[in-house]
């Protein structure tokens, strides 16, 4: 399996709670890279544009009025088998599902609010990523920087 990157948000109440930069660091002591770090506070034609594929659910109005209810952190994270790795330390939609140890198993209560959003698969990794990062905006280590460590 191919280095990946994979996009990671955290989501307005994790913000509000303080928990950015353990969340962070959930993902940074897996050994994932942080390719690009944006602090944003979404509008609607932007969360409508992420969700594009939950449209018409009965959760997509309430998703979409919480996802633009306040700054969030993008973040784009490179490694190995990212994608799927990620949602693993994510853990499951449902935080009643999502095991301990997991972000959401650890941080989050409700379906409705979990603490964090991950890319699920390469198609929506390659979908989801410009709509928080240009391509300029995202770090390249391997071809642009000495390695030290
Ligand atoms: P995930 O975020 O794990 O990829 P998803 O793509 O199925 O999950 O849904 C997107 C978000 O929508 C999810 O993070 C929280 C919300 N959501 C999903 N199912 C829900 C439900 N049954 N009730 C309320 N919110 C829900
Ligand atoms: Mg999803």
């Amino acid at each position: 399996m191919a280095t990946e990157k994979t996009l990671v948000l955290i989501k307005p109440d994790s913000v509000q709670r303080g928990l950015a930069g353990r969340i962070i660091s959930r993902f940074e002591e897996k050994g994932f890279q942080l390719c690009g770090v944006k602090l944003i506070h979404m509008d609607s034609s932007r969360a409508a544009r992420l969700y594009e594929p939950h449209l018409g659910k009965p959760f997509y109005d309430p998703l979409v009025k919480y996802m633009t209810s306040g700054p969030i952190v993008a973040l784009c994270l490179s490694g190995h088998n990212a994608i799927e790795q990620v949602r693993t330390l994510m853990g499951a939609t449902n935080p009643s599902q999502a095991a301990p140890g997991s972000i959401r198993g650890d941080f989050a209560q409700r379906v409705d609010y979990n603490c964090v959003h991950g890319s699920d698969s390469a198609e929506s990794a390659q979908r989801e990523l410009p709509i928080f990062f240009e391509p300029g905006e995202i770090v390249d280590y391997e071809a642009n920087y000495t390695k030290w460590v």
